[in-house]
């Protein structure tokens, strides 16, 4: 393993995998040490390429976002440490390739449960050629004051409170993540606080050993002293107690090694981490504890006696003069998330939308207050939906009985008609679903289909009024204006529009009151005295009983029907039924593999 410093204030990481926690955390710390560039240059995010916006301080930055290691690496050069977010099933092959690109150094892997198979072969390659791992199974490592590996020290008020934010003299390596936040409060509380910090992972085979960090520490100058906590299992600690009478580390050393309550369970316990299980007696941390005392290090009796053993360490360095102040700085403050603040109550912030009719956020959806279950279980159906979404409250059944025969009704009227047209000809020219759809759509309006509400408006108001039929139409014909809901290109007095038969019928069953309805009626037989074909027709037929039930049902106030019909709620009727005919034309066409459309010239009266 190389030796010395592995990061600086100037180092730069890739990220594998998008998580936003851990990366914003990197950049909150950034800013905290007043680094002047992000630690994180770029993000793998295998696949998908762009940027991803994040915050540096109160800016807004946009890191970029590579789809392969390679092309991460090619566009940053200079960063040359690899953090990888990858799963376990992937950690291994994502890791090699990055030990494999010549611009990455280190190489740290969170994932827990990496094959140790795959992570000998890391490790075999690492060594042989100088790069370095952290991990796996790790939270990461920090060098406080310049770089942090992901969520490495966890929340800020806790790097903080742990003074990471400024270098220390203390460099610290433990195999629990942790226990490494733990430590980095206790070391924070008796000493300067932390040069450099690394959990190695709890894993059997970690990618570099508590050793290989101690015998690195031991060449950086601003660490002054080492604190170790190891874990029972694995013969690790011996790598450390052999260069200790090796006489290869100069420093003072405080270790301890946890799991020496293992021995008071009758059978082999398995702690947390992979590797953390009492085997045989040298692998307990009493037997490792000991080997280290006899080897120099200072061992505490007990856990709770380290803080203690690190205080007196450190003390004695300073004492001595080997230690020298700490400039102490007071780090900027981290602007507070927009969501962490309202959640706490800190402030207060205007919405941008404002919505009545449905709510997403709780278990389950609710439509104008009613829980999807209950829509389902209670067999609710469409027009009951539509009643809720529409008109905010549950209508009678036969309204919403009377909204569904409307969407029935209206659903199609052929392939001849301008909707249907236009969606089959957008369809023939290739076109998607939605474009057949829309295009179909767009010819809605007041001589098509979208009669309805002004049928509604002029009925009312006539009637309202009191104005005869021949009132109103005349009146109609003096204002140049085609009475919405009268006339129709094919039906007739002689072929009526059967759909205004049924609706008609219904009504007068089910309606309390269809004078509205009576009253168009009354407007067609003036119509028809004129010509054959202004017949009521299908917008005039719904215009009207529509009318009726919001006005027979007493479930709406005169001000509320006064706004429906204002608002025009009523050609949403014909909209939304004419979409399933449109849908149905579009799948078709395409079903019958038509070829692009072209209007025939024959059919064209080619004119000056
Ligand atoms: N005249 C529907 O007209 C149509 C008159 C009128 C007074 C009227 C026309 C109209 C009002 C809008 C309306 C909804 C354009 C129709 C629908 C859905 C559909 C469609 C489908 C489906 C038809 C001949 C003479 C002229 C006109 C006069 C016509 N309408 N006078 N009030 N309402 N209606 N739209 O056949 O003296 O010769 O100049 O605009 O309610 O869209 O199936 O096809 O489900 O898909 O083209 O049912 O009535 O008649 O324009 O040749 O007029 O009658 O002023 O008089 P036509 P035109 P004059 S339902």
């Amino acid at each position: 393993m190389a030796t010395g410093q592995l990061f600086s204030k100037t180092t730069q990481a890739l990220f594998y995998n998008y998580k936003q926690l851990p990366i914003q955390r990197m950049l909150d710390f950034d800013f905290l040490c007043g680094r002047e560039t992000p630690s994180v240059a770029g993000i793998i995010n295998p696949g998908s390429d762009g940027f991803q916006k994040l915050f540096f301080g109160q800016e807004e930055i946009a890191i970029p976002v590579h789809p392969t290691i390679e092309a991460a690496c090619n566009a940053h050069p200079t960063a040359d440490v690899f953090i990888n977010f990858a799963s376990f099933r992937s950690a291994a092959a994502s890791s090699m390739s990055a030990l494999k690109q010549p611009t990455i150094r280190v190489v740290a892997i969170i994932a827990e449960g990496v094959p140790e198979s795959d992570a000998k072969q890391l490790i075999s390659y690492a060594r042989a050629n100088n790069k370095v791992i952290i991990g796996p199974a790790t939270v990461g490592g920090i060098q406080a004051g310049a770089f942090k590996i992901g969520d490495t020290a966890g929340t800020i008020d806790n790097i903080i409170q742990c003074k990471l934010y400024r270098p220390g003299s203390v460099g610290f390596v433990s195999k629990s993540g942790g226990m490494s936040n733990e430590l980095y409060n206790t070391i924070a509380r008796v000493t300067d606080g932390i040069y450099e910090g690394i959990a190695i992972g709890g894993d059997v085979f970690p990618g570099s050993t508590l050793s290989d960090h101690i015998l690195r520490f031991n060449n950086i100058p601003q660490v002054k002293m080492m604190v170790v906590l190891g874990e029972l299992g694995g013969k690790d600690e011996y790598s450390l107690v052999e260069a200790l009478k090796q006489g290869k580390v100069q420093k003072p050393v405080v270790a301890w090694v946890s799991g020496t309550c293992a021995r008071l369970f009758k059978s082999e316990v398995q702690f947390g981490h992979a590797g953390a299980k009492s085997g045989g007696e040298l692998e307990s941390a009493q037997a490792k504890n000991q080997a280290l005392r006899e080897a120099g290090a200072i061992v505490p009796t007990s856990y709770e006696a380290l803080e203690s053993a690190i205080k007196e360490t450190f003390d004695k360095l300073a004492e001595e003069g080997k230690i020298s102040p700490v400039t102490e700085i007071t780090p900027p403050p981290i602007p507070e998330d927009l969501k962490t603040a309202i959640k706490s109550g800190k402030v207060r912030a205007p919405t941008h939308i404002i919505s009545t009719i449905s709510d997403d956020r709780g278990e389950e959806p609710c439509y104008a207050g009613v829980p999807m279950s209950t829509i389902i279980e209670q067999g609710y159906g469409v027009g009951d939906v539509i009643s809720l979404l529409w008109f905010k409250r549950s209508l009678p059944r036969y309204c919403t009985q009377f909204i569904e025969i409307c969407i029935m009704l209206c659903a199609d009227h052929g392939p001849c008609v301008s909707g249907a047209h236009n969606s089959i000809v957008t369809a023939r020219a290739g076109k998607d679903l939605v474009s057949s759809l829309v295009s179909g759509l767009l010819t809605i309006g007041p001589r098509f289909g979208g009669a309805i509400d002004d049928a509604a408006r002029y009925f009312k108001d006539a009637y309202d009024r009191g104005l005869t039929p021949y009132e109103f139409v005349e009146g109609m014909k003096k204002k140049g204006i085609r009475v919405p809901g009268i006339g129709h290109r094919i039906k007739s007095r002689d072929n009526r529009d059967k759909r205004v038969q049924l609706l008609q019928k219904y009504a007068h069953t089910h309606f309390p009151s269809v004078k509205y309805m009576e009253y168009a009626v009354q407007v067609e037989t003036y119509t028809l005295s004129k010509a054959n074909n202004l017949v009521m027709n299908v917008d005039g037929a719904i215009g009207s009983l529509f009318l009726d039930l919001l006005s027979g049902s007493g479930m709406f106030t005169k001000q509320e029907i006064d706004e429906i019909v204002e608002i025009g709620y009523l050609n949403g009727l014909f909209v939304l039924a004419r979409s399933i005919g449109l849908i149905g034309h579009t799948f078709d066409q395409k079903r019958l593999k038509q070829p692009l459309y072209r209007h025939p010239w024959e059919d064209v009266l080619y004119t000056k």
